[in-house]
């Protein structure tokens, strides 16, 4: 076959809703786009264990350390999971990690705010984890095997860190005047910010239409915010928490919440590096890459010394 034919035919499998897997030939800007945004979802998956890291040690009960110990430990694994899967695509995790680390290569723009009080911890079980949901509800579709693979299993998990950050929440909004107001200022914070979790919008989204085409995703950034939009909606009533959008109104037409305009410039300046913590979270995480070494060069010189070991007794 020559490309023409093989490109007709890698696309007539994705749109009878085959899954493309690792040594099956695809074009090599599926690829590219591939690892481009899984390696960002994993890399997003290892920078956002810092904002909740930072409570371990002062959540307000043994149960609430353990919970948040565990949460964090699951996004490492999520990280992993990523990180294997985009290997799949013939990358090196080590050149991955270091284009985010020291190169251009983008993690999700939420991780870049502060979590100033335990309500945040919160707040972003409840809207970080169940933006990530709704993403990955359908990213769980993807047309790439592993991605895909990778996606189930996230979001079981994801699923019970949503629960317990609603849960935690809605003891504090229904507890004393002080954390009440604490439950409303971190809901007031972090509420934009996750809005812009979904990416620009559809107008100013340049990879869409192709993720669409190749069934990477199957919705666009505006439809998963939208659905993100009207759930939150039903569950901050539900608690007795308001949404801090004076533009939010039922469109009986619609069916759907409609919502203000997002802060767009602050979305860009973030994802450009401009936060309010993004020269702090790579400050961190180079720091941990940096002094974690002789554990990696270790953990290399074990598996090489196994396998000389087997190759010998075989
Ligand atoms: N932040 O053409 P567009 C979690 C970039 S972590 C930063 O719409 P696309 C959790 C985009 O990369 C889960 N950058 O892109 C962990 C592109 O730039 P490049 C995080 C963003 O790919 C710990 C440009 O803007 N989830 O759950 O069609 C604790 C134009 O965008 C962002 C994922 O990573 C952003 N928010 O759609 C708790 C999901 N948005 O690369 C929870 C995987 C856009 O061309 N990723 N950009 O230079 C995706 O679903 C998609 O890549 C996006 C963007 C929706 C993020």
């Amino acid at each position: 076959m020559n490309t023409q034919e093989k490109l007709k035919a890698f696309q007539q499998r994705i749109d009878k809703g085959e899954k493309i897997e690792p040594k099956d030939w695809m074009p090599e800007r599926y690829r590219k786009q591939l690892i481009r945004m899984m390696s960002q979802h994993a890399h997003s998956e290892i920078v956002g264990m810092l904002p909740e890291g930072n409570w371990i040690t002062r959540a307000p009960s043994l149960k609430r350390k353990m919970v948040l110990l565990a949460k964090v430990q699951d996004e490492a694994g999520h990280g992993l999971y990523l990180y294997s899967a985009t290997e799949t695509l013939g990358v090196k995790r080590q050149n991955l990690v270091e284009d985010y680390l020291y190169g251009k290569a983008k993690y999700s723009s939420i991780f870049n705010y502060p979590t100033l009080s335990y309500a945040d911890i919160c707040v972003i079980g409840w809207l970080v984890d169940g933006a990530a949901i709704v993403n990955q509800t359908m990213l769980a579709k993807s047309s790439y095997g592993p991605y895909a693979r990778a996606n189930i299993r996230i979001c079981k998990e994801e699923s019970f860190h949503k629960k317990q950050g609603y849960e935690m929440l809605a003891k504090m909004a229904s507890g004393s005047p002080d954390q009440q107001k604490m439950a409303q200022d971190a809901v007031n914070r972090w509420w934009w910010p996750t809005l812009m979790m979904f990416g620009p919008p559809d107008t100013e989204s340049p990879n869409s239409a192709e993720l669409i085409k190749w069934r990477v995703k199957s919705k666009t950034n505006d439809e998963l915010r939208q659905s993100f939009v009207d759930r939150s909606v039903m569950e901050a009533q539900a608690i007795g928490i308001e949404i801090p959008d004076p533009d939010l109104k039922y469109n009986e037409e619609t069916g759907h919440w409609d919502f203000g305009e997002i802060p767009w410039d602050e979305f860009w300046r973030v994802i450009k590096g401009d936060g309010p913590m993004n020269r702090e979270r790579l400050k961190a995480r180079r720091k941990a890459y940096e002094e974690g070494a002789w554990v990696r060069e270790a953990a290399m010189e074990y598996a090489r010394k196994k396998k000389l070991k087997e190759d010998k007794a075989s």
